[in-house]
């Protein structure tokens, strides 16, 4: 099973990636996640995604592009793997297919997460006082918002031409939205 989530920040794709990663067995690969792992780590990658984040904007395509590559050459994403906040622009999507393609293993579902802006202001906001993350400040999440709106929300025609978008609705609890995502989700 070949699985990329996508929706905006604040939509619960992290949430509900390891609950469904663990569910299906697959490796969960959160961009986002690595991303910051790195700058905890001070690595060279980190250094250079940091500033791209602290303003929420994209970091750019040939630095994620390469990075998810190497990542989907490892072992564990031999049977499948869940994709979290990667792609989140058009050219990302056609590098993905690419490889993808070239391996002849194709994608089987996009996950669209759909919401509200204004829950999505409340979510990031709970957690910036819970986990103060320099990315959930009230500007920088109106970046966000913006660049997805911009860069990533026309992924949504890209996979919905290759028929694999599927709509989640992701107001709700954590358990209601999950249900949503198991009940699009191609069976095993
Ligand atoms: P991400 O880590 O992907 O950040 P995100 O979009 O905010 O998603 P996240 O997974 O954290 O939040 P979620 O919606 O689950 O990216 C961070 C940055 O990294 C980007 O801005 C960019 O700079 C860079 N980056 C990453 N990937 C990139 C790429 N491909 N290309 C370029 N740059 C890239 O959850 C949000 C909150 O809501 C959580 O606190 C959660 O607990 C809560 N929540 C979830 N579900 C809920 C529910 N049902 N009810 C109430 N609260 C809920």
């Amino acid at each position: 099973m070949r699985i990329v989530l996508l929706g905006p920040p604040g939509a619960g794709k992290g949430t509900q990636a390891v609950r469904i990663a663990g569910e299906f067995g697959l490796p969960h690969i959160s961009t986002g996640d690595i991303f910051r792992e790195n700058v905890k780590s001070q690595t060279e990658l980190g250094a250079e995604a940091q500033a791209y984040m602290d303003r929420g904007d994209l970091v750019p395509d040939s630095v994620v592009n390469r990075m998810v590559a190497d990542r989907l050459e490892r072992a564990d994403c031999g049977h499948g793997f869940l994709l979290d906040g990667y792609p989140r622009t058009v050219p990302q999507a056609e590098e993905l297919e690419r490889v993808l393609d070239e391996r002849g293993t194709p994608l089987d579902a996009v996950l669209r997460f759909e919401i509200e802006e204004d829950e999505l202001f409340a979510r990031l906001t709970r957690r910036a006082e819970l986990e103060g993350r320099t990315d959930d400040t009230s500007t920088v999440i109106a970046n966000r918002l913006h660049v997805y709106r911009t860069q990533t929300a026309p992924l949504e025609a890209f996979y919905a031409q290759r028929d694999l978008l599927r709509d989640v609705e992701a107001a709700g609890s954590v358990d209601e939205v999950t249900a949503h995502a198991m009940k699009v989700l191609p069976s095993r």
